[in-house]
């Protein structure tokens, strides 16, 4: 089916790019705000992050939480915690965004403001960069905070780039550039979380490859919804369930049920939120 190219192409020479980009970018900064997408917390992360973020202070955002399973997002934020990770999720759209992340920010910046004034330094502002893979969330937050803030952007002296910084109060600025981060496309299961949320269009895995894995895994962790949405009984054979989809919303082709269609309907049903609130990588709770 329908094999066309991503909106970006990460083949190996963008991936040299971008993190020469964000190598440089992360030169400006104190600490890292990195969004993930609430229903694929992993998935929606890049293995080269650590590399490129050295031992920067960071805090993930875990965006789109009205998206995700509840149960599974306070699960995964108390994972990360332990983990010795600051980590908040949020509805980028609805939440007050600004509040949260000053509250953030300053909590995981604590030392470093009483170091410089224990050197007798004043300190200056908190500079922060927000990155992730795409879709997550980067540019929904930073219009929001320029949205209010817009007045305030300044550019730095002293760097050979000239660079927008958006004032989140008077102890912290936000570089208005977020840095992009290529997802992790060579494992599978990972291509398949991305395509589920719709983070990355049908290029790589068709259709059917999609649906059969998206409906198995909503079979088995959240069958009710199936129910809700489609009052069909519930079979474990996705094929089955599409036949039986299929005939509930009558997406017939010569007289028996188009499967094709009737994928192409849950896909699409799925990515506009109308099987409910749905988390593709679960954590167990001893984690
Ligand atoms: N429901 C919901 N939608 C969100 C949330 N955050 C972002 N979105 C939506 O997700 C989509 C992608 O958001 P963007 O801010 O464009 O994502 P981005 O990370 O800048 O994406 P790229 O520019 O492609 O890298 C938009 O349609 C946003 O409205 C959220 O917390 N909840
Ligand atoms: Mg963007």
């Amino acid at each position: 089916m329908n094999k066309n190219k991503t909106s970006i192409n990460w083949f190996p020479g963008h991936m040299t790019k971008a993190k020469r980009e964000m190598e440089a970018s992360l030169k400006l900064v104190d600490m890292v705000i990195e969004i993930r997408d609430s229903r694929i917390p992993n998935s929606s992360s890049n293995p080269l992050l650590k590399q490129i973020i050295k031992n920067k202070p960071y805090l993930i955002i875990l965006s789109k939480k009205d998206k995700a399973d509840d149960i599974q997002t306070s699960r995964w934020v108390n994972y990360f915690k332990k983990d010795g990770i600051s980590c908040v999720a949020v509805d980028l759209l609805k939440d007050d965004v600004i509040k949260i992340i000053k509250k953030e920010v300053h909590q995981i910046m604590k030392s470093w403001i009483l170091k410089q004034k224990s050197r007798g330094i004043n300190p200056r502002a908190i500079r922060v960069m927000v990155i992730g893979i795409p879709n997550v969330g980067k540019s929904t937050l930073i219009n929001r905070i320029a949205k209010k803030k817009i007045a305030k952007t300044a550019d730095k002296p002293g760097v050979t780039r000239s660079l927008q910084w958006i004032r989140l109060d008077k102890d912290i600025e936000l570089l208005d550039t977020p840095g992009i981060l290529w997802p992790k496309f060579d494992d599978e299961i990972i291509g398949l979380n991305l395509a589920v949320v719709g983070s990355i269009n049908d290029q790589i895995l068709d259709i059917e490859q999609i649906s059969v894995y998206a409906l198995k895994y909503i079979l088995k962790n959240y069958p009710t919804n199936i129910i809700e949405r489609y009052n069909v009984e519930l079979d474990e054979d996705p094929y089955i369930m599409f036949e039986r989809i299929g005939k509930a919303r009558n997406l017939l082709k010569k007289g028996e049920i188009d499967i094709e269609r009737v994928m192409i309907l849950f896909i699409n049903e799925l990515r506009n939120d109308k099987l409910g609130k749905i988390t593709w990588e679960k954590i167990d709770e001893e984690n």
